[in-house]
């Protein structure tokens, strides 16, 4: 078990005015130092663990800083696994930080994420829940609390160990096969070999697709609006955001610069830009405007390019790319016979509201349903993860080829034990304090 002399504190709540403030301390002397400011029916030194006390909290000259109620965890029961003390006391930013100042007479302030950095290092979580414990923090949607929660749980470290076991047992019996390389033993039949090694990856390239998804859950979907002047473009921004965002009206050329709103679809973020329409201009403000819309394209994880379908001038498409969806509008204006000879469009009528469910349904399939191998809500989030799965697919590639081209086990399982290595940083035990300081600084203070 990891033994830290230092004993930490830091605000755990955000510092603000509320009902109340809970400060953590936590290290071998965390119940110490607390008895020494604690006043209540009890010594916390002969407190039980996970138990609750009220009392007053005292300064150095004995002078009543808040009436506090204060829980007892002891090690190993606690959440960094060491002794650790919780503090709920009036929420006021000025008493808050009265008692911590107190309390930090007797020990030193946490650094970012460091409780969740001795959960880890007191082998509570692997890294890869330790890093879900930021994600959960920041999650705005419900899809990235979802899928937070999820890793949290260890659902990706068991994906990833699930790997790990069968590439262990491919090499074991590669290997097995080196210490009889004399008789001439083939223990494992090398199709069979090359079959495992392909599926597996398969699954880890289906990680890595999720990568997309992930970065969807956690910092929304950007979706960008365009089209010719006039086909509607603001008008069916309104209708999906359901208010009256963007100015709407009949002279071409109406909006100039990007505008943007979020909604939430389908329990997932989506960030929506209206544009300036596209068309060639005179006319300095909405030239800048068509070169903004031009940029924004460029940014986008999905295009919803507009149509006005009762004008035949302006069907022509814009943009040829394939995170697209084409959008029919005014189909109030053309009975249905005219609008059904467009393919792959998606209809709807700004003006009367219709059609925009679908829309929405359509949308989630292009972005958060495009993967059709993600079964289940394991996405990743990090870039770390993806290198990782990366570096340990392209380690088997190279076995796969070596397989094929015959070459000795010995070689073989070495390039399968890399991709061992690689995966198991992803879950990381044992990682080095620099990518352990890289990961807990992107916590907040008292997590
Ligand atoms: N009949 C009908 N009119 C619509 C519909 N959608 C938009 N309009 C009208 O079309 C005109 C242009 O609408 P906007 O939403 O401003 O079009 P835009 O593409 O944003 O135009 P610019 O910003 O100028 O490029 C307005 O007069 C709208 O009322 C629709 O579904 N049916
Ligand atoms: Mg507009």
């Amino acid at each position: 078990m990891f033994k830290s002399e230092d004993t930490i504190s830091a605000i755990a709540t955000s510092l603000g005015e509320g009902g109340i403030s809970i400060i953590r301390v936590s290290g071998k002397n965390a119940i110490k130092i607390n008895e020494f400011f604690f006043r209540g029916n009890i010594k916390l030194n002969e407190a039980k663990t996970q138990t609750v006390h009220f009392g007053n909290f005292v300064d150095t000259n004995e002078n009543i800083l808040d009436e506090v109620v204060v829980t007892i965890f002891r090690e190993p029961n606690s959440y960094t696994g060491e002794n650790l003390i919780e503090i709920s006391c009036h929420g006021g930013i000025f008493v808050t930080k009265k008692i911590l100042e107190t309390i930090l007479t007797k020990c030193r302030i946490a650094e970012n994420g460091e409780f969740t950095k001795r959960r880890f290092l007191n082998g509570k979580i692997d890294i890869s829940q330790a890093e879900a414990v930021a994600d959960l923090i920041s999650a705005k949607s419900e899809s990235a609390y979802r899928s937070s929660l999820s890793q949290l749980k260890g659902s990706l470290s068991q994906k990833i160990s699930e790997i790990q076991n069968k590439l262990i047992n491919i090499c074991s019996l590669l290997e097995l096969e080196l210490d009889f390389i004399e008789e001439g033993y083939e223990f494992a039949d090398r199709n069979f070999l090359k079959q495992e090694v392909e599926s597996t990856i398969l699954k880890i390239e289906s990680l890595i697709n999720s990568y997309n998804i992930g970065k969807y859950f956690r910092n929304g979907v950007r979706v960008v609006l365009i089209g010719k002047p006039n086909v509607g473009k603001s008008s069916v921004f309104n209708a999906i955001l359901e208010e009256n965002r963007s100015i709407v009206t009949e002279i071409a050329g109406t909006t100039r610069d990007t505008i943007e709103a979020e909604t939430n679809i389908g329990g997932t973020v989506f960030r929506f830009i209206d544009t300036a329409g596209i068309r060639e201009t005179e006319n300095i403000v909405e030239s800048e405007g068509v070169k903004r819309s031009l940029e924004e394209i460029e940014k986008a994880d999905l295009i919803l390019e507009i149509f006005d379908i009762s004008n035949k001038n302006k069907l022509k498409i814009i943009n040829q790319n394939n995170k697209k969806l084409l959008i029919g509008n005014k189909v109030d204006l053309v009975c249905e016979k005219e609008y059904e000879k467009f393919e792959n469009m998606c209809f709807v009528s700004a003006k009367n509201k219709t059609g925009f469910s679908d829309l929405k349904k359509k949308i989630l399939e292009k972005t958060i349903y495009s993967n059709k191998n993600l079964t289940e809500i394991i996405a990743i989030t990090s870039l770390r993860h993806k290198d990782l799965l990366e570096k340990a697919k392209e380690r088997l590639k190279i076995s796969f080829d070596g397989m094929k081209n015959n070459i000795s086990s010995e070689l073989i399982s070495c390039d399968i034990r890399l991709a061992i290595n690689f995966l198991g940083e992803i879950v990381g035990k044992f990682s080095s304090e620099d990518l352990l300081n890289n990961i807990f600084s992107k916590f907040c203070i008292g997590k």
